[in-house]
């Protein structure tokens, strides 16, 4: 049985300092969810640039265990698109999810399966529920590295194939300095 345990997060540097498993994610394995190809060929082009790192805590994937995280977003963007994660369903849909904004700033924009979606803001101390059944993907919105915390049922499972086919119905892009939405036009809508 798995005894009770704690971790330290810096809040100075927003990194999980004692992590299980460090998960990186860089351009490469992100082909595909950007909108702009070009931009992200000639960035590939020149190097393949970290994107993301998630910060594990290992936990048995059981029903009753509570998985977390903290996953760091590094500044950038491919063309006007800022820098984000995979995002993904849950693979147990009727599981929700608690982010809470470490360092940065950021954004998470999240989807159900008819293609409604939602955007909301992210800061130190945000607090934001993912409700059961909502996909959710974030983005750092900022110059520094934008840090937070997820905490998850252990066996909620990552479901990355639909977000892969049907992408997010709006991009969280830069326009004229401002953060703004803008559909989607690769965006695919579940149609049963
Ligand atoms: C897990 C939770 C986060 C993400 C992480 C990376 O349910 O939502 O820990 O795994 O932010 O995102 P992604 O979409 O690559 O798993
Ligand atoms: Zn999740």
């Amino acid at each position: 049985m798995l005894k009770p345990f704690s971790s330290l997060i810096d809040l100075s540097t927003g990194f999980l300092k004692d992590y299980d498993n460090k998960v990186e994610r860089r351009l490469s394995n992100l082909k595909g969810m950007f909108s702009d190809n070009e931009s992200f060929e000639s960035m590939l082009a020149s190097g393949d640039t970290l994107v993301y790192e998630v910060f594990e805590k290992k936990v048995p994937e059981e029903s009753g265990q509570l998985a977390h995280a903290v996953t760091v977003i590094y500044p950038g963007k491919v063309g006007i698109e800022y820098f984000m994660t995979k995002g993904h369903f849950h693979v147990k849909e009727p599981t929700a999810e608690l982010y809470l904004g470490i360092k940065g700033q950021g954004g998470i924009i999240t989807q159900d399966k008819e293609g409604n979606s939602q955007y909301l803001d992210m800061s130190v101390g945000s607090l934001v529920y993912v409700s059961p059944y909502w996909a959710h993907r974030t983005v750092n919105t900022s110059d520094e590295p934008f840090s937070f915390l997820a905490v998850y049922p252990a066996e909620a499972g990552h479901d990355y194939g639909t977000i892969e086919k049907m992408g997010f119905p709006k991009l969280v892009v830069e326009q004229d300095g401002q953060t703004s939405l803008v559909d989607n036009p690769k965006f695919i809508k579940k149609t049963s």
